[in-house]
This record gives structure tokens, C-alpha cells and sequence, in this order.
């Protein structure tokens, strides 16, 4: 369907390039691609990437879909090339390489954790390099530059997303509150992307300790999306549910473990009387005059935004390339030998959290696009503003809320 927002991405980690396809925007929505590399740039960042970032400077092209700074409503195509390829262009050649090539970079002892064992077994590779290179969590370049573009659709609805490192390591930091805008300008300044300073140094610590020992390190990150409005999602299946959409796209980042949607796991414990959130009225607000004095429940539900703040918290592992290899087998032999080890990140968290926020904010777009629909930005806006107004009528209709 047309007005379906989605997006596919291709590319190897070492290839010559990313490629994304993103379908069903809206004609008409004006498109600034510095942001896009802006994106790009906070996404590289991060204490404890490794060598590979001193090498890659993403930038995207966009290729089709716009004209003159404005979609067209059509599939918008967009790369980024992968500027350490030409150190594997034989390696990784898409035709075969010539007849005196030897690679110097087949995988056969695959690493706990990663991809490569499953992935061999499923495909059928014996070098599973054929597996890992798309297992690479380089292809969330792809998607964060997927997830800019949305970022400016939910921007004319005036919704922003936001994200923060919470824990490196069992070094844990609270998140801040949407509108502290010190905390958020403390997040864009850190390199662990933690608004706790004191923590934030204890991360770095954790990543240098890990580094040293040639270990890796997890951890875990919050999104949160502001001036979501109410009705975005499905109580009707499980398929549109808006937390279990949100689930499965942030479970979808590699590495990640755990997805948790406002107080997650901790409800298990709880009495209802403390999980869920008293509903209040203000009414000062003619069209959504509800007010929650706790937000529990993350902004959901039912499946269902109910005008709060959303609050995505996931979990990522550590890396499972070891420069300390752990037990593992070499295939053909069958015989013990320590993992693979090549170059890696030691502590990708940073960057996971701007992949998160990119993901919730392709979320939120294409449940914006379903609800209001249209063929350009015009019949989004049209269809935004004649609900609000429905909602407005109905709590006046109630009786609750007089008009001013
Ligand atoms: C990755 C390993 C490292 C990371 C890479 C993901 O790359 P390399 O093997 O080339 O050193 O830096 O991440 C990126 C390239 C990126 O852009 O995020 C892996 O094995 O998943």
C-alpha cells in the first residue's frame, strides 16, 4: 500500500556501500539532508568505538525520491558509501575475485555470541564471513539515516524523540525528566551519552577496563518521545499494537536482549494500585484535558499512545568480538581453537541509542502515516487537524470541559 511508510536496507559491513529504500512518505515534505548526516555523525560517535570509525566519515546521498529539498510521495532511495572498501574490494567483490587471490580473512572459528555459528548452519557457509558481514551492526547506519527523514515528518506534528545511555557496564544513571533541557544538552555533550557526569566518568572506566583486558561491555539506553498524540497504534491485533511495534523494532538493533515499555519488567512486582496511572483533568486543555501525575504505563495502552511521554528502555550485550577470544571450535576440524578476533568496538551503547531513537522515530512516522493517512503533507495535515478537533467536540459534548 502506498501510504504504508516502510523500509528495506541492504549492504555488507566491508562492502562498497549502504543502500536504504524508504516507501510511503507523503508528497511535499521538505527534507534538510544535512540533518541526515548530522544523524550520521552522532551515530559514529561513542567512547569505545573502535579503528573503525577513524576510517568512515557517512555521509548520504540521496538518489531518488525528491525534487528541489521536497519528497515526491514516491520510494526514496538513499547510500552511503563505506569508505574503508577499498581495503577489501577483492575480499569482498561481488564478482569472483581473480584466480590469484587468496583470502587472507576467511572465518572458521566462529565467535560465542555472534551471529556466525547459526548463521553457517542456516546458509550454508563455510566461510563465515559470508554471515558476519551483514550481521555487522554497520547496516544501523542505513537506518539512522532512514530514521532523519522521519524525524522531519513527526517534526511537523511537533513530536520530538529523544535518547540516553542509562547503564554501561552495571554503572547505572537515571534518565532526565523530557523537558530538562540541561540534562539533554549533558547528553549531547557526553561521549557515553549519559546526563549523570559521575557516571559517565565510571562508564568511560568500565570501557578502558574492558579494553585492557581485551573484554567488551553492554548496557542499556532510553528513548522518549515527546507530544505523541493520543490514538497511534491498535487494541485490535496483536500486529498493530503500538508497544509490541516498538518492541520488535528495537529488538531488531543487533545486539540487543531486552526491550522494556515505561516501568517494563518491574510491574511483575507491583500491586496494580502502584503500576498504573491515575487519570486527572485540566481543564485549561480543550482538546486532550487528561493529565497523569505518573507515567507507568510509557505512553501505552493497550497497544494504543495515550498521550504521554513514550519510554523505550532496551538492553544491549557486549560485543561478542574478544581481542581475549573465548573456547570455541574450528569447523572443519572440529577441534578446540579460540575464537575469531578481528577489529571491533569494545562498547557500542552510544551509538545503540541513537539507532534506538531512530527506530522508535520510524515507530511513531508510520503510525502517524496510518492513522492520518494522505497522499501529501497537505491531506496529513488536514486529517491531524479535523481530529483534534473530533476529540475537542467529544469532551465538550461530555460535558467536562466547557469551551472558553
Ligand atoms: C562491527 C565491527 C566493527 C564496528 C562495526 C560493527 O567494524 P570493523 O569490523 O570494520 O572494525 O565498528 O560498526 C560499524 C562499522 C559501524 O558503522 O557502526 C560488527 O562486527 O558488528
Amino acid at each position: 500500500m502506498a501510504t504504508r511508510l516502510d523500509f528495506c536496507t541492504a549492504g555488507e559491513s566491508h562492502g562498497r556501500q549502504l543502500t536504504a529504500i524508504l516507501t510511503g512518505l507523503p508528497a511535499g515534505l521538505p527534507v534538510d539532508i544535512s540533518r541526515i548526516d548530522g544523524e550520521l555523525a552522532r551515530r559514529q560517535g561513542g567512547y569505545g568505538r573502535g579503528g573503525r570509525m577513524q576510517i568512515e566519515s557517512d555521509r548520504a546521498l540521496i538518489t531518488s525520491g525528491m525534487r528541489h529539498g521536497r519528497t515526491l510521495g514516491t520510494p526514496l532511495a538513499l547510500t552511503i558509501e563505506n569508505r574503508d572498501w577499498p581495503n577489501w574490494e577483492q575480499e569482498m567483490s561481488v564478482t569472483p575475485p581473480s584466480q590469484a587471490f587468496v583470502s587472507q580473512r576467511a572465518v572458521s572459528v566462529p565467535r560465542p555470541g555472534h551471529a556466525d555459528l547459526a548463521g553457517a548452519a542456516k546458509f550454508g557457509h563455510r566461510d563465515m564471513r559470508n554471515v558476519l558481514e551483514r550481521a555487522s551492526a554497520r547496516k544501523t547506519a542505513a537506518s539512522v539515516a532512514v530514521g532523519a527523514i522521519c524525524r522531519q515528518l513527526l517534526e511537523q506534528f511537533d513530536i520530538e524523540v529523544v535518547s540516553c545511555v542509562v547503564n554501561i557496564a552495571g554503572i547505572r544513571a537515571e534518565a532526565g525528566s523530557p523537558s530538562d533541557e540541561q540534562f539533554w544538552a549533558r547528553v549531547a555533550d557526553s561521549d557515553v551519552r549519559c546526563g549523570d557526569q559521575k557516571a559517565a566518568q565510571q562508564m568511560r572506566q568500565a570501557i578502558d577496563e574492558a579494553a585492557q583486558n581485551g573484554d567488551t561491555v553492554g548496557g542499556e539506553f532510553e528513548v522518549c518521545a515527546t507530544c505523541v498524540p493520543p490514538g497511534l497504534g491498535s487494541t485490535a491485533m496483536w500486529q498493530e499494537r503500538l508497544d509490541s511495534r516498538l518492541a520488535a523494532a528495537v529488538m531488531g538493533i543487533p545486539a540487543i536482549k531486552s526491550v522494556e515499555i515505561g516501568l517494563g519488567r518491574v510491574v511483575a512486582d507491583c500491586p496494580g494500585s502502584q503500576v498504573h496511572d491515575p487519570i486527572e483533568v485540566d481543564r485549561s486543555n480543550r482538546r486532550w484535558p487528561f493529565v497523569r501525575p505518573t507515567n507507568n504505563a510509557g505512553g501505552i495502552e493497550g497497544g494504543i499512545s495515550n498521550g504521554e511521554p513514550i519510554v523505550v528502555r532496551a538492553a544491549m550485550k557486549p560485543i561478542p568480538t574478544l581481542t581475549q577470544p573465548l573456547p570455541s571450535v574450528e569447523l572443519s576440524s572440529l577441534k578446540p581453537q579460540p575464537a575469531h578476533a578481528e577489529r571491533s568496538d569494545v562498547c557500542a551503547v552510544p551509538a545503540a541509542s541513537v539507532v534506538g531513537e531512530a527506530m522508535v522515530v520510524f515507530v511513531l512516522a508510520q503510525a502517524l502515516r496510518e492513522k492520518f493517512g494522505g497522499d501529501s503533507l497537505e491531506d496529513m495535515k488536514a486529517a491531524w487537524a479535523s481530529y483534534w478537533q473530533r476529540l475537542a467536540k467529544l469532551w465538550q459534548q461530555s460535558g467536562e470541559v466547557k469551551s472558553k
